[in-house]
């Protein structure tokens, strides 16, 4: 597909966890992933926090104190940029860690939650934000009710926030350019949004060091880390676009 880069309008972003790799933020899947050297069943669903809920806040406690360490990389901060000179951009994470919001990025529709907020399990109250680290009562409890607090993150066979879920298909429906940065692309729904994007006929990118069920389906695969790849490619966008080049002339 050949697309003037000039009548390009709206441009939607999906990160994963691969974004924040060159942070120092682990992975879930692959080498050096957390589901080596965990298992989802026993900290990322709503069975196990009944069965045991303070493993699970060990668990989000430690990942807590790195994530805390980490700093935004250059892929975030390319992103940050990108929402200040874009005319339609919408930026879809499914991460947890903040890093974003820590770069700068002002409207991160976040599919997954945030592992810097807690919820009240009895729901009393809308979660709250909690930076301490370590946290002051582990596990932690609702401070309006006393009940047990949670991370405010969606575990497996749990729904997505549907307010964020909206506007990420919402955007997806609309959008010419989609990128699609350090997701193994194999959690849905957030998985189904760039197969959307495709169906609907924009120009797919992605930015992955491996191959991804998407890989052979985009219409650019980037094999390259994020902070390489990604203001390259912005650099690259924004030079040749003044010039009348196409998106598929920067793949
Ligand atoms: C780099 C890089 C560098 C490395 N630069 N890249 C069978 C088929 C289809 C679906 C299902 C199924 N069985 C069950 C389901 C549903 C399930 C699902 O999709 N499972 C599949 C795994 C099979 N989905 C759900 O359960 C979701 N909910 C749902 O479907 O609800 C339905 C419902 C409706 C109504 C009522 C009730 C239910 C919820 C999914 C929640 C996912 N949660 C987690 C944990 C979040 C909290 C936490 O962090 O603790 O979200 S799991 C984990 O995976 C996390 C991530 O956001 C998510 C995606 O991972 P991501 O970001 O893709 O990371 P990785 O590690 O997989 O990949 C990293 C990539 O980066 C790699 O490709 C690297 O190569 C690359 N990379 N360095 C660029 N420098």
């Amino acid at each position: 597909m050949r697309m003037p880069m000039g009548q390009v309008r709206s441009v939607v972003v999906l990160t994963g966890a691969g974004i924040s790799a060159e942070s120092g933020v682990p992975t879930f899947r692959g080498a050096g992933g957390l589901w080596r050297n965990f298992r989802a069943e026993d900290l990322a669903t709503p069975e196990a926090f009944r069965r045991d809920p303070g493993l699970v806040w060990e668990w989000y406690n430690w990942r807590r104190s790195l994530i805390g360490g980490c700093q935004p990389n250059a892929a975030h901060r390319t992103l940050v940029d990108m929402e200040s000179r874009l005319e339609e951009f919408t930026h879809i994470t499914q991460n947890v860690d903040g890093l974003h919001g820590l770069a700068g990025s002002r409207n991160v529709v976040e599919l997954h939650g945030n592992i810097w907020r807690l919820r009240c399990t009895a729901g009393c109250r809308a979660p709250w934000e909690d930076r301490a680290v370590p946290l002051a009562e582990m596990p932690p409890h609702c401070p309006s009710c006393g009940a047990l607090a949670r991370p405010d993150v969606v575990w497996f066979g749990e729904p997505l926030p549907g307010d964020a879920l909206d506007r990420a298909f919402g955007a997806v429906r609309r959008c010419q350019v989609m990128l699609v940065i350090g997701t193994s692309a194999l959690v849905h729904p957030a998985a189904s949004l760039p197969l959307m994007a495709l169906q609907r006929g924009a120009h797919v990118i992605e930015i992955n060091p491996q191959p991804t069920p998407l890989s052979t389906v985009v219409a650019e695969a980037i094999r390259e880390p994020a902070a390489v790849a990604l203001p390259g490619w912005w650099s690259a966008w924004q030079a040749e676009g003044n010039r009348g080049k196409t998106v598929t002339d920067l793949g």
